[in-house]
């Protein structure tokens, strides 16, 4: 693979640069840290260098002045992210996490993220190690889930519900062990693996690892279920007569944006063109490489894919993917995508086996007061044959059920209120960031919030008639968009406590940057904006009309074409 670094952004590079070059290849002095029993978080370099090996370190943010008020140091702990792509994991796995998340964390949970994984809150100092070693006896890691390294790669949910979803995910865990990082630092840390003379490379991510955060996924149309607008790279499965024979590529999806920083906006990917099976993980090695060479290490706000390609010029960076793949794109496959949304209940896949998709609200699985979720999981656990399926969407698949296990299955989930008869079109269709107490980020409510809001929404929708309708609607504590709200027909941004910014006009296939409508409002007035319009949907909307159709169709706010140019005005 060649290096072309004629668009490499000149200046003083970040600290972040400094901290990756001079961190040995992600050991910095994590171990003597970890002996430090002084503190309970992590010194300097060491707080953003455990990103690379899955964690965050967290406190929580409710007791924060409580513990300063007591000159107590806040209470250090780390959050945890999973390596799990695809989002596939085996009984005996959730059994392991089931366990340490009871045992050994502040809250007990286990959360699902919205990027097909789970997270552990709240997980002090002298338990890491266990937790990691825990994690590896059943084969789990949290490699390279955070910082600049390419993620947990995304892929479509249900896949063995025909032979393209099991290649596409075999794919989707290629293209994962591909890009992850060659060090051993995870190993000697963590689970006290043999030292080695730092004689490492690497040969794909580069020495310095990437400009920023890299995201990837797999996903099959014509459901969107991952979001593929999301993400730096994406392989869309393109199949004939029932077999994948290669990937449309689409390159610099992200949605993070900052407040009052217009040289930072949300961003659709672009279509880079059709590939064979063979040129798969060339082209992956080549997006991230050019990348990693092309990326702005100077300014993080701008680091991400998405930037570079605003920079240099998409047809700049496909040439450049070319040349490094030694590939030529061929003209896209035509695909469509019809939904984004998880299937839920039983669907029967094409091997006779049984999928049963549980909705859990803001993808946290613990036991509440007469829904007993986190119970109610591990018992399936106990008794399931196949294996468990995260979606993008924070939900859950218990996925491969024999049909002679159906029944003792679907009454378990009932029994612990896992099933979700009942649940509103529109509670299905919501979704929000963890945000506060655990996030350090976060503007406003997000989670906690969700739950209430859906409800108010509810209302609206059947005081005006259509209570069976639904929005796609997410909630994000801050502009950072964890919940994808900049993909959402309404989505609120955290701008401070209570206080959002309303953007409205997404679609339902997630498609189209939503708008911001009014900044800065409080919860109510947002409900009363929303009266208004879903008033005018009702009875303005043309036949099966979203609401993120109507509202551009009825010009209450203009489509977002090219989010650089058109976001902000
Ligand atoms: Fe995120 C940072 C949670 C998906 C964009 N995200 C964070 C941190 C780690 C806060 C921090 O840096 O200290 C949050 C931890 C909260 C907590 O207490 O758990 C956090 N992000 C999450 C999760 C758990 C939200 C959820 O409710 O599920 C998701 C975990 C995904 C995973 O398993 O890997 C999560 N984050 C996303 C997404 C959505 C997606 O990828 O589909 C985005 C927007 C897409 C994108 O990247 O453009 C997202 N998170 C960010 C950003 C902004 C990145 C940027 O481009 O500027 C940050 C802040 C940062 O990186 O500086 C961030
Ligand atoms: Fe935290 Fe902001 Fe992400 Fe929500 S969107 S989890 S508040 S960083």
């Amino acid at each position: 693979m060649t290096t072309d670094t004629k668009f490499t952004v000149e200046g003083k590079l970040s600290d972040n640069e400094r901290l990756k070059s001079q961190s040995n290849f992600l050991r910095g002095t994590i171990e003597q840290d970890l002996q430090d029993d002084l503190t309970g978080g992590f010194t300097a370099d060491n707080f953003q260098l455990i990103r690379f090996h899955g964690m965050y370190q967290q406190d929580d943010r409710d007791i924060r002045a409580e513990r300063a008020k007591q000159k107590l140091e806040p209470l250090h702990n780390v959050m945890l992210r999973a390596r799990l792509p695809g989002g596939i994991i085996a009984p005996d796995q959730w059994l392991a996490i089931d366990k340490f998340a009871k045992e050994h964390t502040l809250y007990g949970s286990i959360r699902l993220t919205t990027r097909q994984t789970f997270q552990f809150h709240g997980v002090l100092k002298p338990k890491i190690k266990q937790m990691h070693q825990m994690l590896n006896k059943v084969g789990i890691d949290s490699i390279a889930t955070a910082g600049d390294v390419n993620r947990n790669v995304l892929c479509t949910s249900n896949p063995v519900e025909s032979a393209v979803h099991q290649q596409a995910y075999e794919w989707a865990k290629k293209i994962s062990e591909h890009l992850l990082p060659k060090t051993r630092a995870y190993a000697e840390i963590w689970l006290d693996g043999e030292k080695v003379e730092t004689t490492e490379n690497e040969p794909i991510l580069g020495n310095n690892y990437l400009p920023r955060k890299f995201k990837t996924t797999v996903v099959i149309p014509p459901h969107n279920d991952i979001d593929v607008h999301a993400n730096d790279l994406n392989f869309v499965a393109i199949s004939e007569d029932g077999e994948l024979v290669g990937f449309n590529v689409l390159v610099g999806g992200g949605l993070a944006m900052t407040h009052g920083d217009e040289s930072t906006f949300p961003r659709k990917a672009d279509d880079f063109g059709f590939i064979t099976l063979d040129k798969t993980l060339d082209v992956a090695a080549a997006v991230v490489s050019t990348q990693r060479d092309w990326g702005n290490r100077v300014n993080r706000k701008n680091a991400k894919t998405k930037y570079t390609l605003e920079r240099v010029g998409v047809e700049n960076f496909k040439a450049e993917v070319e040349k490094r793949a030694e590939i030529t794109f061929g003209p896209s496959r035509p695909y469509t995508f019809t939904d984004r949304g998880d299937r839920f209940g039983w669907v029967e896949g094409v091997d006779g086996k049984y999928h049963l998709t549980l909705f859990i609200e803001n993808g946290r699985i613990l036991d509440y007061p007469g829904k007993t979720l986190k119970t109610g999981c591990a018992e399936i656990a106990k008794i399931h044959k196949g294996d468990f399926r995260l979606t993008a969407n924070q939900n859950l698949i218990v996925a491969g059920v024999a049909p002679d296990q159906k029944e003792a299955i679907e009454v378990l989930a009932r029994i612990h209120g896992l099933i979700s008869d009942g649940v509103s079109n529109q509670r299905l269709d919501s979704m929000a960031c963890v945000a506060l107490p655990t996030c350090p980020l976060a503007m406003a409510e997000a989670e906690r919030y969700l739950p209430d809001a859906v409800t108010e929404i509810e209302t609206l929708l059947a005081k005006h008639g259509i209570a069976d309708k639904s929005i796609i609607f997410r909630v994000t504590g801050c502009p950072n968009g964890c919940g994808r709200a900049m993909l959402a027909e309404v989505g609120l941004v955290g701008k401070g406590p209570g206080k959002y910014n309303l953007h409205l006009g997404g679609d339902r296939e997630g498609t189209r940057i939503p708008k911001m409508y009014k900044e800065n409002i409080s919860e109510q007035e947002i409900l009363d904006h929303l009266d208004q319009l879903i008033g005018r949907w009702s009875s303005e909307a043309l036949d099966n009309e979203s609401f993120g159709d109507f509202l551009i169709r009825a010009k209450v706010v203009a489509p977002v074409i090219n989010s650089a140019k058109d976001f902000y005005v």
